[in-house]
């Protein structure tokens, strides 16, 4: 018998028997939407479970990422990272504001704060880092960057969810950050997003940009979306966040287990843990190497062809889009570092069904070339 798929990631889902209750309550409430009470629970929630101050629920990632540049009103060119998803530049394309690329550090392979401020013309406003994997980015020198250039930061912290650094949440660096909580994601409401903010008087600007720009029955003060997340996903989310503990800690468990058992196999190497207080493990990146005696998609193909899917995120680079591509700095010569790792990389699978025995045999597929 051919051994059963692995995929790069499967979703968590709590127990269905624990969510039926949940939508009984919203079929006798009839609230589906526009900030009931599940949604108002679930943000009260997650400010407490990240540890952060404000936090405003959406519909996806992608829409509180195009949402967070009209809080700021940002506008022009916005410094960003070419090794991402493709929903980070696409967000800057919807407002109309031109993606300027730089390179990415080798080892945590998040935008490289060295690289910044060549790129700053008069018409930057803004950053657009992404803590690519959930690893912190050098937040330190991003603020030392953005504050001595008056500029705007805005985190793409779709994979950072729950990540702590040294001072706690990730998510509490910059001007905004940006979650996703997609069925791919550490944390998933089906799917979802929100927008982390620091003040009162932002939040209320981002629902009410979420809201089509509503502030009352007669008042619309901005051009808003609708980006609102309904009620059954915020009371799955709710649901979800009380097994989400348990998750990251298997999580952990099998990125222990690969990291031992590639360890002495040649070409191959991981990422550097790094030097967060607490990590998520919502990717398990390998780079494979020249010692490695197999090209980066000969193994690729061969973990396929023993049903083990894992994703070459993030190849190809965003620049190498046709709508990036022309840029002046989507040039392979401008971002040599991301070019070399996007060429290098496969994500493994990691997810928290998966089993010892299923880490082992991706480990004996990448060993026995
Ligand atoms: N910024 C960053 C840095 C991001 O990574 C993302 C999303 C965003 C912004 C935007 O956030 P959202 O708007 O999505 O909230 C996936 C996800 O669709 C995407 O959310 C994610 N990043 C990206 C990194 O990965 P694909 O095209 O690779 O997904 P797909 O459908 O191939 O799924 C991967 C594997 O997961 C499948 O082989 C099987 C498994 N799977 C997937 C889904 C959707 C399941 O078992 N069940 C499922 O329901 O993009």
């Amino acid at each position: 018998m051919k051994d059963k798929p692995i995929f790069v990631t499967q979703p968590s889902l709590a127990p269905l028997e624990e969510f039926m209750p949940l939508l009984q309550e919203i079929w006798k409430s009839r609230v589906l939407t526009n900030g009931g009470p599940f949604h108002q629970r679930l943000e009260q929630a997650l400010c407490e479970y990240l540890g952060v101050r404000h936090i405003a629920l959406f519909t996806n990632g992608t829409i509180a990422l195009v949402t967070a540049l009209q809080v700021l009103r940002i506008t022009g060119e916005v410094i960003t990272t070419p090794y991402s998803f493709v929903a980070t530049a696409h967000s800057l394309l919807w407002n109309g504001i031109k993606p300027v690329f730089v390179d990415i550090d080798p080892v945590t392979l998040n935008m490289d704060p060295a690289c910044i401020e060549a790129a700053i013309t008069p018409q930057t406003t803004a950053l657009l880092p992404v803590h690519v994997y959930g690893q912190p980015c050098d937040v330190d020198a991003i603020q030392k960057i953005a504050d001595t250039y008056g500029l705007k930061v805005i985190y793409d912290a779709a994979h950072a969810f729950g990540v702590n650094g040294q001072y706690g949440s990730v998510l509490n660096h910059g001007d905004l950050s940006v979650l996703s909580f997609h069925a791919t994601k550490v944390f998933n409401s089906f799917e979802g997003g929100a927008i982390v903010c620091p003040d009162a008087k932002t939040k209320q600007r981002i629902d009410h940009l979420k809201n089509f720009g509503f502030v009352d029955e007669v008042t619309v003060v901005a051009p808003g979306i609708n980006g609102k997340m309904n009620e059954v996903q915020a009371a799955f989310g709710l649901l979800q966040l009380q097994h989400v503990d348990r998750a990251i800690a298997r999580r952990a468990e099998i990125e222990a287990r690969y990291r031992s058992g590639l360890e002495g196999i040649r070409g191959i190497a991981c990422l550097a843990p790094g030097q967060h207080k607490r990590s998520n493990h919502a990717y398990f990146p390998i780079l494979v190497q020249r010692e490695y005696p197999q090209t980066r998609d000969r193994l690729y193909q061969r973990l396929r062809d023993v049903g083990i899917f894992g994703r070459r995120y993030f190849y190809p680079l965003i620049t190498d889009f046709p709508m990036y591509r022309g840029l002046p700095s989507a040039s392979a010569a401008n971002l040599p570092v991301a070019t070399h790792k996007a060429q290098q990389v496969i994500c493994l699978p990691i997810y928290p069904a998966l089993e010892d025995a299923d880490v082992d045999r991706v480990i004996q597929a990448i060993a026995t070339v």
